[in-house]
């Protein structure tokens, strides 16, 4: 049958546990949108921006861990799936793109939507391929289905991310009224062993004897997603070694016993003798990015002797520009198995164990510091987040758009207690364009509350994040609408220049209202922390319908409200 290779992508993929898609319209990709339409085992969606449809596949994906598939017709269609491939690609999310394309020889032939496919991802994917545009070879079927095998696999070995495969195809791009064409599940199927990686014996005793001489070790905990038996692997480590451990937000580690939440804050204000005391001789580091800029600059002036970093394979982000060596294994298996009391006496140990207690004396300041600071009857954006954070369902995921929204929850910081609020945030590339769209691609593949704290440009930017018709009755928008980006009346540099207002902070004055009118959506305006808190109770309930609540905000007292907080934690330094 003509498009039988076509429909055997679907097949295989089904076979490899791939059960979502996100379909663009168009003509040239009809043959894949009815392969992964009409297959029973994939849950098929339609997204008609690319832009959007690109970071739906990125959110499902995460979600459901596993590859999402992405297809779209040819031409700009294509390319405006980039940049969430690109942050997939910074994310480690594997993701199987499949744009179709016009048979080769009319490339350059003023041809309607055709432009050069080959390699149109460059260096953020892992792998380009093409599949053959004619069928007729009887070697056919197995290079596809050797392709398609490939890529699904190369998809998700570490680090995963997304493949590439571009599919010319010829007309008639649809079946004939009598074509019957099914799905055969006799296609080739190629699966990979995966086999867990251990340390080496002598690896383990040369690292447990130089872990044991070090007094000060550091963990920084880079993003990644929840993962209970690595949090319980590094509770044991940290306790046996009496090792500190500090990760923002987007490490969820909030629930681990003892993780230093407050670092970015304090090391901000701390000043130099404290500093002098918290460098680490030994700093391990494991996950992605970090989004404390004053964790970066601390570690980069007070470098550690040593810095192990850990991750499965492959050359490693010298993010502190320290990295002495790079220990390819799981990060849970390496704290498991370095989790022995080490071999020392209790003089040596408390030596190690007086280090993490400066690390927690800083954090316990900054408590202190938050309780005389924060006045609840203060209506202002870092305030509105707190109380956010504090009012989240016990199970949810919370998304965090770029910019101010992931920095105020970083700072507030989730509790011990919040176990079961995961957190994902953009921040592969920390693009504003698709924080909407990948928090809706999670809601579509969840069962639990998603919350989304948002700035309006990233909002307003994305609005075509709900132009579909899926129902997204467990999604809340939260947006901070203070007319503009006002990351950019926060950070030194534009705050003084005359261009301010127009070029960077990029005045704007939306309101959400019309969009969620237009979207059948919910919708709160929240002007007084009062009203705030009653919007609160209703918020959060399940009643069927997306809510929005805007918080109307203003740059000058965000501003205001963020130096006051920012010479409060520096005033705690001085009394
Ligand atoms: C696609 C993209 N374009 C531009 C930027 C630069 N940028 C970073 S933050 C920001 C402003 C965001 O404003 P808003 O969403 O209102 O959030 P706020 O700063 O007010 O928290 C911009 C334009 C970016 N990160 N991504």
């Amino acid at each position: 049958m003509r498009l039988q290779p076509i429909f055997d992508i679907a097949e295989i993929c089904a076979w490899h546990g791939i059960h979502q898609a996100i379909v663009c319209p168009g003509s040239r990709c009809a043959p894949l949108t009815l392969a992964f339409s009409r297959h029973e085992e994939i849950t098929c969606r339609t997204v008609s921006d690319e832009r959007s449809a690109g970071f739906v596949a990125l959110g499902i994906a995460q979600q459901t861990r596993m590859p999402a598939v992405l297809v779209c017709t040819s031409g700009s269609a294509a390319y405006n799936f980039a940049p969430a491939v690109a942050e997939a690609y910074f994310q480690e999310t594997p993701l199987i793109i499949l744009t179709a394309d016009r048979p080769k020889e009319w490339l350059d032939q003023q041809d309607g939507q055709t432009i050069r496919q080959d390699n149109l991802f460059g260096k953020h994917v892992k792998k380009y391929y093409e599949l053959p545009q004619d069928y007729n070879h009887q070697e056919t079927p197995w290079h596809i289905h050797r392709i398609i095998n490939e890529a699904i696999l190369l998809s998700q070995e570490y680090p995963k991310g997304p493949v590439h495969i571009n599919v010319p195809l010829r007309e008639p791009l649809y079946p004939e009224v009598n074509e019957k064409i099914g799905f055969n599940k006799k296609v080739k199927k190629v699966a990979v062993g995966k086999s867990e990686q251990l340390i080496s014996k002598e690896d383990q005793k040369n690292l447990t004897e130089t872990l044991a001489s070090f007094n000060k070790v550091l963990i920084v905990a880079g993003q990644q997603d929840y993962n209970s038996g690595l949090a319980k692997g590094i509770e044991k480590f940290s306790k046996a070694n009496k090792a500190a451990l500090t990760g923002d937000i987007i490490s969820n580690f909030h629930s681990l016993k003892g993780n230093i939440r407050y670092s970015d804050v304090f090391l901000a204000s701390c000043g130099e003798s404290i500093q002098q005391s918290l460098q680490p001789d030994l700093l391990i580091t494991f996950g992605k990015s970090v989004i404390s800029k004053n964790l970066k600059l601390f570690l980069r002036k007070h470098q550690p002797r040593q810095h192990w970093h850990i991750q499965p394979a492959g050359p490693a982000a010298d993010t502190f520009q320290s990295i002495s060596q790079i220990i390819h294994c799981n990060p849970k298996t390496f704290f498991e198995s370095l989790s022995a009391p080490p071999a020392i006496g209790k003089f040596e140990l408390q030596k190690k164990a007086n280090y993490a207690q400066l690390w927690l004396a800083e954090e316990h300041r900054m408590a202190r510091a938050y309780q005389t600071h924060f006045n609840a009857a203060d209506f202002n954006e870092v305030n509105v987040v707190k109380e956010l954070l504090a009012s989240l369902p016990d199970r949810c995921n919370l998304h965090l758009a770029n910019s101010m929204s992931v920095r105020y929850a970083n700072l507030v910081g989730l509790t011990e207690k919040q176990k079961g609020v995961h957190v994902y945030a953009n921040r592969g590339t920390s693009g504003i364009d698709g924080c909407t769209s990948t928090a809706v691609g999670h809601a579509l593949s969840s069962e639990v509350p998603n919350i989304l704290i948002t700035g309006d440009l990233a909002f307003f930017y994305d609005r075509n994040a709900f132009w579909h018709n899926y129902k997204l009755s467990n999604l809340r928008i939260v947006v901070i609408n203070n007319q503009g980006g006002v990351i950019f009346n926060l950070i030194d540099g534009p705050g003084n220049i005359p261009e301010q207002g127009e070029y960077f902070i990029t005045n704007q004055k939306l309101t959400a209202n019309h969009l969620a009118n237009e979207f059948g959506f919910d919708y709160i305006k929240i002007d007084t922390t009062k009203g705030l808190k009653n919007g609160l109770k209703d918020f959060f309930k399940f009643d069927g319908k997306t809510k929005i609540m805007e918080v109307c905000s203003d740059q000058k007292s965000a501003k205001q409200s963020f130096d006051t907080f920012k010479k409060h934690i520096k005033l705690s330094y001085e009394s």
